[in-house]
């Protein structure tokens, strides 16, 4: 049986060019044939939250995927950051890629190695900022609440928007 699920990733870089590493991130996403990208946020510069490091690009996309497992996508997310060169040090440092599975369908997933809903994404101005733009009705399942209200509780501060005819794009 085919199953489409709708999906949100949160996409970030503080190392390197990062506006073309994430527009070439967002291109690898669109042409997997298991996913279709639904729509785009713009970029934000973002201040770092954790240890001190370069100002951060963020923003998110949705898409729908058919017949592809939370943990197969995840897959395709960590390949996609290692053709960006992304290494591991240390945790929360600077990246040339971040891509992280925020939101699959309203599932809730509890493995070790992958927590979805995104386990600190209703505490993160970077996330919620650009994805109140393209899903703000979506309910967060562990919470309830949906990305706008989720986005309204948080200071949102350190949070610039860039201008650019790519950004806030529906396909
Ligand atoms: N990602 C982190 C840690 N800190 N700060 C900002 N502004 N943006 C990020 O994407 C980010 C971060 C770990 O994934
Ligand atoms: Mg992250
Ligand atoms: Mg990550």
């Amino acid at each position: 049986m085919e199953r489409a699920v709708d999906v949100a990733i949160a996409l970030g870089s503080n190392l390197g060019n990062s506006l073309e590493i994430l527009e070439n991130a967002i291109q690898h996403l669109s042409e997997h044939p298991a996913i279709a990208l639904t729509a785009r946020s713009a970029w934000y510069r973002t201040a770092p939250v954790g240890p001190p490091q370069p100002d951060y690009i963020n923003g998110c996309v949705t898409g729908q995927v058919r017949n592809l497992s939370p943990e197969a996508l995840l897959e395709i997310l960590l390949a996609i950051e290692q053709v960006f060169g992304r290494e591991r040090r240390e945790r929360w440092g600077a990246r040339t890629l971040d891509l992280d599975l925020l939101l699959y369908g309203q599932d809730m997933i509890y493995l070790p190695h992958l927590q979805v809903p995104h386990p600190r994404m209703q505490e993160r101005a970077f996330v919620l900022v650009p994805l109140a733009e393209i899903a703000p009705h979506w309910c967060e399942p562990r919470t309830q609440r949906t990305i706008q209200a989720l986005k309204e509780r948080l200071p949102l501060t350190g949070i610039q928007r860039l201008d650019s005819e790519t950004t806030g794009n529906h396909y």
